[in-house]
């Protein structure tokens, strides 16, 4: 069995899809935790250490650091033959939706939901910015659960985990109420959260937290 050591910090939603994939499998992990907050990964010696990229989260599997959540998830739903694709077809829907959450869903969830509530002044222009995207890739995603159970169709995916990572979190830290403004997300999430073994980040992903600045 590899032995996996996770580089996270709690509130990294990106580190928790690693998390929640490893434990979807059945997989147990070691967690380093990482001073995030504290400026750790902005370090020459993390970036020549752990990661170049200068990003959470890194896995180490049996020794190997591995980075990017998207081909870190391919390769464990390819393993564990659990959350990939079974056609060509299902393939290309589950890339589509995880380059889209890279770039989009996540890239502009995490960022404004960084700046709105861990830091103590976030620019009112930029924040209502990011609002905006991330209102419309919310609208997006909405419209395409009425239609789907799950990403790619009926089954779930890493597509899928890529996805809710950010918005499971607590309404106080993203801002959003989905049972309210976002139905079918809502009830996306409560399927993904019944999957067996499912478990939220704050219990997968525990430590000193940051700061929570947000009213
Ligand atoms: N595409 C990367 C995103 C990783 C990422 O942005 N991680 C955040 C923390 S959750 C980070 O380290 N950000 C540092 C920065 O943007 O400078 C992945 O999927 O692993």
């Amino acid at each position: 069995m590899p032995k996996y050591r996770l580089h996270y910090f709690p509130e990294s939603g990106n580190s928790y899809k690693l998390a929640l994939m490893l434990t979807l499998c059945g997989q147990t992990f070691e967690g380093v935790w990482t001073d995030f907050g504290g400026g750790v990964t902005r370090t020459e010696q993390w970036r020549r250490d752990v990661n170049p990229m200068g990003e959470i989260p890194v896995l180490e599997v049996d020794g190997k650091k591995l980075t990017q959540t998207a081909p870190i998830l391919l390769q464990l739903a390819e393993q564990y033959g659990k959350f990939g694709d079974e056609t060509a077809e299902e393939k290309f829907e589950l890339l589509r939706w995880l380059f889209w959450d890279n770039h989009k869903l996540t890239g502009y969830m995490a960022t404004y939901r960084f700046m709105r509530t861990f830091t103590p002044s976030g620019d009112p222009q930029v924040l209502k910015f990011l609002r905006w995207r991330v209102d419309d890739f919310l609208r997006i995603l909405e419209q395409h659960l009425q239609q789907n159970a799950f990403a790619i169709g009926a089954r779930p995916s890493v597509a899928d985990i890529s996805m809710m990572a950010y918005l499971h979190y607590p309404a106080d830290e993203h801002g959003y109420d989905f049972a309210t403004s976002h139905p079918a997300i809502a009830a996306w999430l409560a399927r993904i959260a019944a999957l067996p073994g499912w478990k939220p980040a704050y219990e997968l992903l525990p430590g000193k937290r940051l700061t929570h600045y947000a009213k």
